[in-house]
């Protein structure tokens, strides 16, 4: 396969002006006649048009009206013989497709009856023949044509202009896109369809119409949705001055995605999981996600959607950027400080287990890519969450009022255009000219094209004489593929000293050197040094704290983040010590006094939050345990890890007890954080009691367990109750999982966490594959839906490493069988399962050697697509 380099970009030889787009909607075979306008770009070589096209039927080429010549070569449509001269010449092309037929599910698809689209990153060629790059934007207007009985709603991009009856029981709609946009944009829906709406007034006085469309009957399910969207208009406003620029904005969602959302020009289109919640279907995680991804989708409308990229490499100038919005604006949300430091624990937890291991492992790229076989595979935690770091850290470096001014001075140079990420960094630079970022802008740049996590070492001096502290910092970054040497990044290091009855405000240290030293004066004892305070950079800190010392910052330190993360360094460092320690057995018990008395303490603290407890509380996942480690037995740190778990169990039982009872609450069910914090730790404590329950062979905590998963008034309470019993492997899970499934057989997306549960749970002896091939063989399941595929493979294969990670080799078996059953079907979804065997060079033998087998045996498939190849023969390199 064809490998793309970012070297290699060139301006098209054509521009696209206008496109006019209509649609005969047919599930089986619909008609598309695409008429365009264009003109040779004056600033690139006459050369042919090639037009972009893949599993399409074409039937007639044009020119200004008449017929013309044109070959095909590999998936393209050459046009030589076109108009000489600037002038713009009109290009028609009829071509027809199959959308029942497409389970790819990327250009147009059937789903439930109804008609979707999915352009992004190269969809649209799987509609029309085009020039299917960002870089080129079009104005665009389309007609719809359907059954009206079938397909009653006809929406696309833009303003309706004109809709009515045709004869033989169809319709249409015809929609004009006032924005011009690239292909990647572009999308229709068509189906039966309802919509929750509402209409605002925007501080700017401009009068807009929001709609939700879902299948009927889902209507109730819109309302989290719609006020999510209420409140991103309303954020983007106020933070960045940044309005919303339609009179009517659109989200539709589906049950059959590749990925969360796209943000399709005032037509975004969404994963059901990303629209629909009631209190009775939808945990409060659910609330949470789905007011992210609306804001996400909604605030790509400028970040990305009227400045977007010039090419698939600049890909995180919006993702990056987005993200990075996104997650200020779940924070500006909390009314809480306390809440704000929850948010930031769970956006780090994501990027240290998932970002920091692919920088590790064969698919490491930088934020801006090199290369890249199929882009579908560059859609990562590195382009999103790496590069959202890359972006606060831009935001670090020159204030928040400096940064939005960066944002503005961003729109005022380019505005309607496709640009790269150095436009990006150069406007947030050029608005903060006396900023440290200004200073340091090419040295800056390196987070963009070094790929890899740097470790920043750090060592502490006190000089009581002196009364100084000096903290040594030393960074470096371990090779990636392709890239041996790194150069020394720019680390903005947030930091303070900590005391044992005083702490120094935090300061900004800005690392740019191999080894740099920072001294502190008239400090008059040993401190404890809080390093990376919120984490202010996506780096691994290598500091060698005592115990003593982690104590005191999880007690003291006035920083959450910091907080939160001595106990995590305290736990890791037990999990380790044990996992080392050969003679771990049955029984162990690898937590100290010190650990459990600590946890003790903030469990029963008096006035720390609830959501920051059960952080505090969680111990570091099997992956990021692994992650610190040079060779991974994957057994050993599940059950190291259940030991502790068990033992936390245990020894705070009494305080478990106490939690559950305390957070009880009476009021309406409200998915804010402060309610949600109080249900995530009863659910923390019931899953503990459990356990306890299970080792002891009391049958109270069990019953009363059953008795609030039959009661709950909600589905974070009853789920959780739910997964309590199912994670203690106790012997009323059965009826509890038999119940849940009568009560919710209607509803996908709860029947999904049904079957992510099972596929999840903690293995005992190997029960899980078992199970899960009773669940791939359920009526309800179905491989062709991505959300039911990955609630079962995935939540198996990707996020249940004691489960897969099995000696007899079957859990890696299964993971091969899976990956190339789905690539006949969805390339894109069986990429990403493929990624699961990512660090397997890691793995203790006799796993490492059967999980090459695995990785050999899918790689000597010859009609593999480009996206699993390229994930694997990466892997195998
Ligand atoms: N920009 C969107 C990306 C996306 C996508 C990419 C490839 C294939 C299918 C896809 N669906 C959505 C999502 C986002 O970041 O907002
Ligand atoms: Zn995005």
């Amino acid at each position: 396969a064809a490998v793309i380099h970012r070297g290699d970009y060139t301006a098209p030889a054509y521009w696209i002006d206008t496109v006019d787009l209509s649609f005969d909607l047919d599930p089986a075979k619909t008609r598309v006649l695409n008429k365009m306008t264009l003109r040779r770009n004056p600033d690139v070589e006459a050369g042919p048009l090639r037009l972009d096209g893949e599993e399409l039927n074409l039937a007639r080429v044009l020119v200004n009206g008449q017929g013309t010549s044109f070959k095909m070569e590999n998936n393209q449509l050459v046009l030589e013989n076109l108009p000489e001269g600037h002038e713009p010449f009109a290009l028609e092309i009829f071509t027809t497709c199959a959308p029942v037929k497409n389970t790819k599910l990327m250009g147009l698809y059937v789903s439930n009856e109804s008609f979707f689209t999915q352009c992004e990153a190269e969809g649209f060629r799987r509609i029309t023949y085009f020039l299917d790059r960002p870089d080129v934007m079009a104005m665009y207007t389309v007609t719809l044509r359907a059954d009206k009985a079938k397909y009653p709603v006809l929406l696309s991009n833009g303003n309706l202009v004109e809709h009515g009856t045709l004869e033989d029981g169809r319709h249409f709609a015809k929609w004009v896109d006032p924005h011009k946009k690239p292909s990647y944009l572009f999308a229709l829906v068509a189906g039966q369809l309802v919509a929750r709406e509402q209409r605002i007034t925007s501080r700017a006085g401009k009068e807009h119409l929001l709609q939700v469309y879902v299948r009927p009957g889902d209507l109730d399910k819109t309302e989290h949705a719609m006020n999510s969207l209420m409140a991103s208009v309303a954020w983007d406003e106020a933070r960045f001055g940044l309005p919303l620029d339609l009179e009517r904005f659109m989200i539709v969602a589906t049950s059959d995605f590749n990925m969360g959302a796209m943000e399709n020009k005032g037509l975004n289109i969404f994963n059901t999981k990303y629209v629909l919640a009631n209190q009775a279907t939808a945990t409060d995680v659910d609330y949470s996600n789905i007011e992210s991804v609306v804001g996400h989708e909604y605030f790509h409308n400028w970040t990305g959607n009227r400045i977007t990229c010039r090419d698939w490499f600049q890909l995180s100038l919006k993702e990056g950027l987005t993200v990075f919005r996104d997650q200020e604006f779940s924070q500006d949300l909390c009314a809480e400080p306390s809440a704000r430091a929850v948010k930031r624990i769970e956006d780090v937890r994501v990027l240290r287990t998932a970002q920091f291991p692919e920088d590790a492992g064969p698919m490491a790229h930088p934020v801006r890519p090199d290369s890249y076989i199929e882009i579908n595979n560059f859609y990562t935690v590195t382009i999103y969450e790496k590069g959202a770091e890359v972006v606060r850290m831009m935001q670090t470096l020159t204030s928040r009022v400096g940064f939005a001014k960066g944002m503005t001075l961003y729109f005022e140079r380019f505005d309607g255009q496709a640009v790269t990420c150095d436009d990006f960094a150069q406007s947030i630079a050029d608005a903060n000219p006396d900023s440290a970022l200004a200073k340091l802008l090419p040295q800056f740049k390196r987070w963009y094209s070094q790929a890899g996590t740097p470790r920043l070492a750090a060592r502490g001096e006190y000089d009581a004489a002196a009364q100084t502290y000096t903290l040594h910092f030393t960074q470096s970054c371990a090779p990636t593929p392709g890239q041996v040497a790194k150069e020394p990044f720019v680390i903005p290091v947030s930091l303070g000293l900590v005391g044992a009855t005083s702490h120094t405000d935090t300061q900004l240290f800005v690392m740019t050197e191999a080894a740099q030293s920072l001294t502190f004066n008239n400090v008059t004892e040993e401190p404890v040094p809080s390093i990376l305070r919120g984490f202010s950079a996506p780096v691994v800190l290598d500091f060698d704290y005592t115990d003593a010392q982690l104590l005191t910052l999880l007690a003291n330190d006035p920083d959450p983040f910091n907080r939160w993360e001595a106990g995590q360094r305290l736990a890791l460092r037990s999990a380790i010590n044990c996992i080392a320690a050969g003679a771990y057995s049955t029984g162990a018990t690898p937590l100290n006094d010190a650990y459990i008395d600590a946890m003790r303490a903030v469990l029963r603290h008096p006035t720390l939050d609830a959501a920051f407890k059960e952080l505090v509380l969680t111990l570091p996942s099997e992956t990021y345990i692994a992650e610190q480690l040079d060779v991974v037995d994957p057994q050993r740190i599940h059950a190291v890890r259940e030991a502790m778990r068990l033992q936390l169990a245990t020894a705070l039982q009494a305080d478990w007890e106490w939690a559950f009872d305390a957070h009880q609450y009476n009021g309406a069910y409200e998915p804010d954080p402060v309610s949600s914090g109080r249900r995530a730790l009863a659910g923390l404590a019931l899953t503990f009691l459990n356990l306890a329950a299970v080792q002891s062979g009391d049958t109270v905590w069990p019953g009363k367990t059953l008795q609030r998963f039959k009661d709950a008034g909600n589905m974070t309470d009853r789920f959780n109750a739910l997964a309590a019993l199912v994670g203690s492997g106790h012997a009323l899970a059965a009826q509890a999982l038999a119940r849940f499934h009568a009560l919710f057989k209607d509803e996908a997306l709860v029947l999904d966490k049904w079957f992510a549960l099972q596929a999840g749970t903690s293995d005992r002896g190997g029960q899980v594959l078992p199970a899960v091939r009773q669940l791939m063989a359920h009526p309800d399941f179905n491989l062709r839906n991505p959300n039911r595929a990955r609630s079962v493979i995935f939540s198996y294969c990707s996020a249940n490493p004691g489960g897969f990670h099995r000696a007899d080799a079957a859990g890696y078996v299964f993971w091969a069988d899976r990956v190339m059953e789905l690539d006949g079907i969805n390339p894109q979804v069986a990429a990403r399962l493929a990624r699961a065997l990512d660090r397997w060079k890691k793995l203790a033998e006799p796993y490492r050697s059967a999980a090459r087998e695995a990785l050999v045996r899918v790689a000597a498939k010859v009609d593999l697509s480009n996206d699993v190849r390229e994930v694997v023969d990466r892997a195998l390199a």
